[in-house]
């Protein structure tokens, strides 16, 4: 009777329990096919480690749990194999055949004498390998015949935050910062464990904790305990914990006079307090620094360059393994300038000049992260510097949590865009990974998009952006299919026919955002709500803080020439590259209004003019959203229904803004193109200033 008993409950706690996302890819879920449960268990029958230190530790920790969630079985820990067979044995500083193609954070899966072996030259390797391992099952594979080899591509695999320590985020959609400043070194939230588990299990092994609009704060003696109790948290997971910094600290927090970086106080102080940094967090990883940019202090107040900056952190930081990683996000104010051409015109002339331990970290993007950008020019530019890549997770120009965008189709076409910095196929992935230039330091940054939101990220379904990141970030050669079928199998369901509608739905969804929102290469960076499309926007303390600076509608066409005849960006590239997109007959379409200012009659390669081309993107686009809620519904049956209808939700109003954003851009284009709205599509029932109204009602977003 008890028996009963227990079963019913346990089948009411399945049939009532509701996904609230916090799991992640994580998730563990019982495998359904008792058969495959009990195969897979053979193999599992105990943990032996080898060795032991915390990463090790949380290693067979995280098998454990895995195990414990899809197999439903208790798999002991032992200190060694011995000669038993049927478990797992994690083998940290194998030598030999067995990781001699691995590099430092490799590992290898083989089957051997009976038992899985997880082999890593050092321990993070092993952790990364359990974590392969658990995906492995997780998505359905067999461990009869396993033999995993896997090296990451690139050595610094990092989220940036662009959190505040007053709790807030900076373009943060998922509610506040996850990390209580007031509350640490004390109380350690379990949720930063949970944090560096799933970052592990991507092999990210670095996290900025702050944002670069830095506060000095986070220097100070009050704070750097409470960065080194995360970092604590972050060390057993393979994760090293950087700062942001606030180039003015030395005058700001240190009382000297000045922060100019050539000035031997100003040296010393940043001497003692990277000093001071590492007796509190002794394998911090190092420094990411703003300066000169959007009214950040830099160098530059003082008369000296990014090099100067730079190389003075450098110095600091020389006695100790970390790096200074300086960004190239960088432009003026100035409005017949070309704010696409400003970091490639900063920072070239500085090539080979950067110490040794300076990574300049550019933007995937000339401008800032729009929807769809031509690859940074400054890629392959720069042979004698490693430069490492931003890309932006959190959605800033995506539709924020509301909007459905997968975002590795994204990253993929700017890694691999081919640069021609050494001939074909020297793509922005060989730059960012060294193979190219050879460089010594390699890195790929995400700005995350993570928050204190129980789910994380606001929309269950940009958990999946923080997963591909984080995949690509390990091998970028992993294609956006591969990766969205894994999330989905780890963390939504392993139905096929729900995987593929889900599949489905996050493949085209840039596009369909791209085509309402930004087609043929038009580009609106937006001050204002940064939100929805704003054209109209002209009033801003800055020229290029206005959305006509970028668009360039008038009564001729649309679009920004940066041709010979315009700004001559394209003269950035190399020839290979601007032979592409300099034509404006043959310019491919997503790069068209990049590059020209075309003719709104210009007839365009599909037999349509721009005016009746950018209708049918607006509408088709907006109407497509339609159809990521009918497949929504169609995987409705094998998804949870707590998170089924938090997605709906969030695809209605995506539907309804996106009908509301296509109108923007026609009903202010319009007067300019002098033409009606192409059948089949219909006028727009509202007018500009209705939704101008709708818009100023999301200034507070
Ligand atoms: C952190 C854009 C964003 C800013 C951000 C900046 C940057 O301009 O709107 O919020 O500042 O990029 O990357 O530094």
């Amino acid at each position: 009777m008890n028996r009963l008993l227990f079963i019913g409950l346990l089948l009411l706690a399945q049939i009532t329990f509701a996904d609230d996302g916090y799991r992640l890819w994580l998730n563990y879920d019982r495998l359904t096919d008792a058969a495959a449960r009990s195969v897979y268990a053979r193999s599992a029958q105990f943990i032996a480690v080898s060795g032991s230190s915390p990463v090790l530790t949380s290693a067979s920790d995280e098998l454990q749990t895995g195990l414990r969630g899809l197999l439903g079985t208790n798999v002991p820990a032992i200190a060694s194999a011995g000669t038993q067979q049927g478990g797992i044995v994690l083998a940290v500083g194998v030598s030999g055949a067995d990781t001699s193609g691995l590099n430092e954070e490799g590992y290898r899966i083989v089957k051997r004498q009976g038992n899985i072996l997880v082999m890593g030259k050092t321990a993070v390797g092993v952790l990364y390998g359990a974590f392969a391992l658990l995906r492995h099952i997780q998505t359905g594979h067999s461990l009869d015949t396993i033999n995993l080899v896997s090296n990451p591509k690139v050595k610094l695999r990092m989220l940036n935050h662009w959190d505040n320590p007053d709790g807030t985020v900076e373009r943060g959609y998922a509610g506040g910062s996850l990390w209580k400043w007031y509350e640490l070194p004390e109380t350690i939230s379990p949720r930063y464990r949970d944090y560096a588990r799933a970052n592990a299990s991507l092999g990210i092994n670095g996290t900025v904790v702050n944002n670069v609009n830095a506060s000095a704060r986070l220097l100070t003696g009050e704070y750097l305990p409470k960065v080194a109790a995360l970092a604590n948290v972050m060390r057993s997971y393979g994760i090293k914990v950087y700062l942001s910094v606030y180039f003015a600290a030395p005058k700001t927090l240190g009382g000297l006079k000045t922060s100019d970086p050539l000035d031997p106080q100003v040296r010393k102080w940043w001497a003692d307090k990277t000093a001071e940094i590492h007796r509190y967090i002794p394998d911090f990883g190092g420094f990411l620094v703003k300066a000169n940019s959007e009214g950040e202090p830099g160098p530059q107040d003082y008369g000296r360059t990014h090099v100067d900056g730079a190389n003075m952190l450098a110095a600091a930081m020389k006695p100790f393994p970390g790096v200074v990683i300086w960004r190239a996000f960088v432009y003026k104010a100035d409005p017949k300038a070309d704010r696409f051409k400003a970091a490639y015109e900063e920072f070239t002339p500085f090539d080979g000049q950067f110490a040794p331990n300076v990574i300049v970290q550019v933007k995937n993007g000339p401008i800032d992260f729009q929807p769809r950008e031509p690859f940074s020019p400054l890629l392959g530019a720069m042979p004698k510097t490693p430069l490492g890549i931003e890309f932006q997770i959190t959605q800033e120009y995506l539709g924020f949590a509301s909007h459905l965008v997968y975002e590795a189709p994204l990253f993929k076409e700017c890694l691999e865009s081919d640069t021609y910095a050494a001939g074909k196929g020297s793509t922005v992935a060989r730059v960012v990974d060294g193979s190219l230039h050879g460089y010594s330091h390699t890195l790929m940054a995400g700005v995350a998009n993570t928050g204190s939101d129980r789910n994380w990220t606001g929309h269950p379904l940009a958990q999946a952006n923080w997963y591909a990141f984080g995949r690509l970030a390990w091998d970028h050669t992993l294609t956006s299919e591969a990766i969205a079928d894994e999330w989905i199998n780890m963390t939504l369901t392993r139905q096929p026919q729900a995987v593929s509608h889900v599949r489905a739905m996050l493949l085209r969804s840039r596009a369909i955002y791209v085509d309402y929102n930004v087609p043929l290469g038009l580009s609106r960076p937006w001050t204002g709500v940064h939100f929805a499309p704003e054209p109209w926007q002209n009033r801003s303390p800055r020229p290029d803080w206005t959305a006509v600076y970028y668009h360039r509608a008038d009564s001729a066409g649309l679009g920004f020439d940066r041709t010979a005849t315009g700004s001559n960006a394209l003269a950035q590239y190399r020839p290979e590259v601007r032979r592409q997109w300099e034509n404006v007959d043959n310019c491919p379409l997503p790069y068209l209004l990049w590059f020209h200012h075309v003719p709104w009659t210009k007839q365009l390669s599909t037999g349509r003019t721009l005016w009746d081309e950018l209708c049918t993107r607006f509408y088709t686009g907006a109407d497509s959203v339609r159809w990521l809620q009918q497949e929504w519904t169609l995987a409705k049956p094998a998804i949870d229904p707590a998170l089924y209808a938090d997605v709906a939700g969030r695809l209605a109003t995506q539907q309804r803004e996106a009908i509301w954003w296509r109108d923007a851009w026609v009903l202010y284009l319009q007067p300019f193109a002098h033409k009606p709205v192409p059948a089949p599509f219909k006028q727009p029932e509202r007018t500009l200033d209705e939704v101008k109204k709708s818009v100023d009602s999301y200034l507070l977003r």
